[in-house]
C-alpha cells in the first residue's frame, strides 16, 4: 500500500500544485514554516555563505550589557545588523574592516523573494541578510526583532545544517511559547500580526551535518531601512 511517507513521485507532484498542509506549519497568523523549501538550493546557498564569510568573517558580538553572544554572526547586503556597547543597530559597513558589508548574493535574495511570495506575504526585496552560526551549546534568548525602520515588511529565515528547536511566543515576553524543530532547508516567513512576536532558539544539540559539519547556519532576511 502507498502512503504519503513513501518515496514515490506522487506526493511531490501534489506538493508542487497545492499548498499542502503537510509541507507547511502555521505558527500564528502571519508566521509560517515552509518545510524543506530551500532544500533544492542548499549547496549554492552554503557556497555563497562561505564567500560572504571570507570577506566578512563570523565573529561573536557583545550585547549592550556586555555579554558575549554565543552565536557567531556576519552579514551581507546594504545593511548589516550589529550589537556592541552602544546598542543594537544596522550599519552600512563592517566594523571589523570599515568596508561595506559584502553584497547580497543573488541566489540568496532570489530564495528570500520566492519564499515570501509562496507564503503570500508579497513582493519582498530585502536589503539585509544576517548570517548566524550556531555551534553546539549556542543559543538565542527570547527576543523581538524591532531594529528595522518599517515593521510592515516580513522577515524570511532560512535554516541550514544541524536542526534546532525554535521557540515562538506571543507579543508579551511571558506568553506561552511553542517549540518547533527547524531542520536543514526549512524556511520561516513571518510578518503581519506576528511581526513582533517573541522568539528564540534552544541551545544547539551536538551532531554532525553532511554539508555544514558541527554547526547550524541561519539566514534572516529583512528590509532594514
Ligand atoms: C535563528 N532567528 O533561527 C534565529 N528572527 O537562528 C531569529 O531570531 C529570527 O528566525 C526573526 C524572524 C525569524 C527568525
Ligand atoms: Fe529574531
Amino acid at each position: 500500500m502507498m502512503r504519503a511517507s513513501d518515496h514515490s513521485p506522487l506526493p511531490d507532484l501534489f506538493d508542487a500544485t497545492d499548498a499542502s498542509p503537510r509541507t507547511r506549519t502555521e505558527l500564528a497568523t502571519g508566521a509560517v514554516v515552509l518545510h524543506a523549501f530551500a532544500l533544492d538550493v542548499d549547496v549554492p546557498l552554503l557556497a555563497a555563505i562561505v564567500a560572504v564569510s571570507a570577506a566578512a568573517p563570523f565573529r561573536r558580538m557583545s550585547t549592550p550589557s556586555g555579554h558575549l553572544m554565543s552565536v557567531a554572526m556576519t552579514n551581507c547586503g546594504l545593511a548589516g545588523w550589529i550589537t556592541d556597547a552602544r546598542g543594537y543597530r544596522y550599519t552600512a559597513t563592517d566594523p571589523l574592516s570599515g568596508r561595506p558589508w559584502p553584497p547580497m548574493p543573488p541566489e540568496l535574495s532570489a530564495l528570500a523573494h520566492r519564499a515570501a511570495t509562496s507564503a503570500g506575504l508579497g513582493d519582498f526585496n530585502p536589503d539585509a541578510c544576517l548570517v548566524n552560526r550556531y555551534e553546539p551549546g549556542a543559543r538565542m534568548s527570547l527576543h523581538q526583532d524591532r531594529d528595522e525602520r518599517e515593521l510592515l515588511h516580513p522577515i524570511v529565515s532560512v535554516s541550514l545544517g544541524l536542526p534546532a528547536r525554535f521557540l515562538f511566543g506571543g507579543l508579551a515576553r511571558t506568553d506561552r511559547v511553542q517549540r518547533v524543530t527547524l531542520a536543514h532547508g526549512d524556511v520561516v516567513v513571518w510578518g503581519g500580526a506576528a511581526r513582533l512576536a517573541f522568539h528564540g532558539v534552544d541551545a544547539l544539540q551536538d551532531g554532525t551535518h553532511p554539508l555544514t559539519g558541527r554547526c547550524r547556519i541561519n539566514l534572516t532576511f529583512r528590509v532594514a531601512r
